[in-house]
């Protein structure tokens, strides 16, 4: 990992960075690729992304008219994968367990909080833009062109070194550094197909490297809020109840970075109840217990974590479409 002046590797590493990336260039690269996936309908349920908003993502100065250089960062939850993996878990995407069971979106922001603190002590006059998934910004295309890697197959952004379990966090800054131009990385897939294969519901459309949206399992068992039947080929799935991490796991680059990386689940003291939830409970029991809450009742138990989203309808979708297939498949 590179240092600069007042961002050492040391306290970088502390806050979970496992590389960073600098890039001056305010206009995404692959923007015709996202605009003709809106065409194709291929957001599905997703809507926002085909809203007023869509125009907003074609340039970084239209949400931040300051914009003069960005420093994008990866935050890795290699070690809660490299857990699951070991103890066969996929009920749950890794990521969502990866953060101490904390909604990332507040964490990593803090995080994003504190590097910007560093820097403006070394800049007085620097301002910021906070970007992390939520703002009308293709972060994977920002993070394309800070150097950080190149879109597989699967369409997730692959870091040669750390393969692709991280979530990309941005600060948008009103000044620009002394720091050379990121050189772009190129394909690394080659004629690597275990993605395509593996996914349950063929939601990958390899050509343009997107996936089509309403066949995704993290669709289905994130952002689908009302009773609907799974994707086709559910059935096939590894159980998964929230997110889904097939597409990844079975990725070759991900295979080295987990070598040398330690398994561990740390869960916050206030979310311990997680595991009793995913890893202790049968489904059943999860099924019953989700039940018997109040919409509100849910809402108080999950909120600051990214298990919230769904609702309690949501949840309940999610594990009665598991129980379906689950005798089946032997979960
Ligand atoms: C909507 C969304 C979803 C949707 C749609 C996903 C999708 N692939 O489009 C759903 C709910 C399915 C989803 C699922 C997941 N998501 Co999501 N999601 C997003 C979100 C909010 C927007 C993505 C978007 O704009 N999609 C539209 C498509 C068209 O754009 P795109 O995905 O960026 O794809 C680009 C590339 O394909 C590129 N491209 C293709 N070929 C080439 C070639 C070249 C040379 C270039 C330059 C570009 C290029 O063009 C596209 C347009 O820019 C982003 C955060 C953000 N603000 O960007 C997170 C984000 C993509 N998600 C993330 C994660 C972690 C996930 C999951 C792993 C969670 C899980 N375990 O369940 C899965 C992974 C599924 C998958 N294989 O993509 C991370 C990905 C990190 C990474 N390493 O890539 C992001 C970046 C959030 C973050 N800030 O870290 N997600
Ligand atoms: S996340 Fe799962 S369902 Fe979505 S594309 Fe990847 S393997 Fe397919
Ligand atoms: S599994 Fe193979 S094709 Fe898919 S993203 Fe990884 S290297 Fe590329």
């Amino acid at each position: 990992m590179k240092s600069l002046h007042h961002l050492s590797q040391e306290f970088l590493s502390s806050l979970g960075v496992v590389d960073w990336g600098y890039s001056e260039e305010p206009v995404p690269m692959s923007y015709e690729n996202y605009r003709s996936w809106i065409e194709r309908d291929h957001q599905g349920t997703l809507q926002y992304l085909a809203d007023e908003r869509m125009k907003l993502r074609q340039d970084l100065r239209l949400i931040y008219p300051s914009f003069k250089s960005a420093f994008v960062f990866l935050f890795s939850y290699q070690d809660t994968k490299k857990w699951m993996l070991e103890n066969q878990h996929h009920d749950v995407a890794a990521y969502s367990l990866g953060f101490g069971g904390e909604d990332y979106h507040y964490v990593l922001r803090s995080r994003l909080e504190m590097i910007f603190n560093k820097l403006q002590e070394e800049f007085p006059l620097l301002e910021k833009f906070v970007a992390i998934d939520a703002q009308p910004v293709l972060d994977r295309d920002l993070a394309y062109r800070a150097g950080l890697g190149w879109f597989g197959k699967n369409s997730m952004l692959i870091h040669q070194k750390e393969g692709s379990y991280f979530i990309i966090g941005s600060l948008l800054l009103n000044q620009s550094f002394e720091i050379p131009q990121a050189q772009l990385d190129v394909d690394h897939c080659g004629n690597c197909i275990a993605c395509i294969e593996a996914c349950p519901t063929q939601a990958i459309e390899p050509e343009s490297r997107t996936i089509i949206a309403n066949k995704c399992l993290a669709t289905f068992t994130i952002e689908v809020f009302k009773e609907v039947q799974a994707p086709l080929g559910f059935e096939k799935s590894r159980g998964e109840i929230f997110g889904c991490d097939i597409c990844q796991d079975v990725c070759p680059w991900n295979r080295k970075p987990l070598l040398k990386t330690i398994g561990q689940l740390q869960l916050v003291e206030k979310f311990q109840f997680l595991k009793n939830w995913f890893y202790e409970w049968s489904k059943e029991d999860l099924l019953r217990y989700i039940g018997e809450l109040s919409n509100r009742g849910l809402k108080r138990e999950l909120q600051g974590t990214p298990f919230d989203r769904p609702g309690r309808i949501g949840w309940l979708k999610n594990l009665k479409a598991l129980l379906t297939i689950s005798k089946k498949n032997n979960f």
